[in-house]
């Protein structure tokens, strides 16, 4: 980049909505970014016995509430700082206004925040999909009581954020209750114009 900061992309959308599916086809098809998904950072620390956050971590993700930024904000910068990569698809966060004021001030202008991209998918399709990766995914929120926890918090907290950058005409948004295929299709020509 011409000022040698990393440049971020945030990935949005509500549980289920496709944020890692498709950052998955973004990261095979550009090959300067990388994918830091905060739920997955999240879930690796939990599983580590050397942390002292695993029970607290485990604990708001089954209720669906928002892990204090301190944490997830030191996971993302110090992936940021182990990769070699320009470009950063961070998914998954922020998810409310407390994450966003976290990551000014740890992250701030140590890297360029390009904006958002957004996946809306209605919340019956989500919620489909959620309950059948549900069947084999092992993860402890993806069952019924969980999903509309998570939803709840995703309307009260996230959307707020989502509209945020699209006031500032930085939210790319892309249909997301549409075929994998269809819906990269379109996440790839928003790349090319938006921020190739
Ligand atoms: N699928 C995907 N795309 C499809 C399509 N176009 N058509 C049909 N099926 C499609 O996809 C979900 C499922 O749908 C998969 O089975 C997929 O094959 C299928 P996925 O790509 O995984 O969607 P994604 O949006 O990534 O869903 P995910 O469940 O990961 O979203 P969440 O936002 O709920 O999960 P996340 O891991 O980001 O967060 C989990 C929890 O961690 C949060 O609830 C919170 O408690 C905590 N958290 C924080 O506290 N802070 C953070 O910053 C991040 C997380
Ligand atoms: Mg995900």
């Amino acid at each position: 980049t011409a000022t040698g900061k990393p440049n971020v992309l945030f990935v949005l959308g509500g549980p289920g909505a496709g944020k890692g599916t498709q950052c998955g086809l973004i990261i095979e098809e550009f090959a300067d970014f990388a994918h830091l998904s905060a739920g997955d950072l999240l879930r690796a620390e939990r599983q580590d016995p050397n942390s002292k956050n695993g029970q607290l971590i485990s604990e708001y993700i089954k209720e669906g509430k928002i892990v204090p930024v301190e944490i997830t904000v030191e996971l993302l910068w110090n992936a940021m700082q182990k990769s070699e990569a320009s470009n950063f698809l961070i998914d998954g966060f922020p998810r409310n206004q407390n994450n966003l004021d976290g990551w000014e001030s740890v992250v701030g202008d140590k890297a360029n925040v390009l904006g958002c991209l957004y996946f809306d998918c209605p919340e019956n399709v989500m919620e489909s999909r959620l309950l059948e990766r549900g069947k084999t995914s092992g993860r402890s929120d993806d069952n019924l009581e969980s999903i509309k926890k998570r939803f709840r918090t995703y309307v009260e907290s996230t959307q707020p954020i989502i509209q945020h950058f699209d006031k500032l005409g930085k939210c790319i948004h892309i249909v997301a209750d549409r075929p994998v295929h269809l819906v990269f299709a379109d996440v790839r020509r928003s790349l090319r114009d938006g921020f190739g």
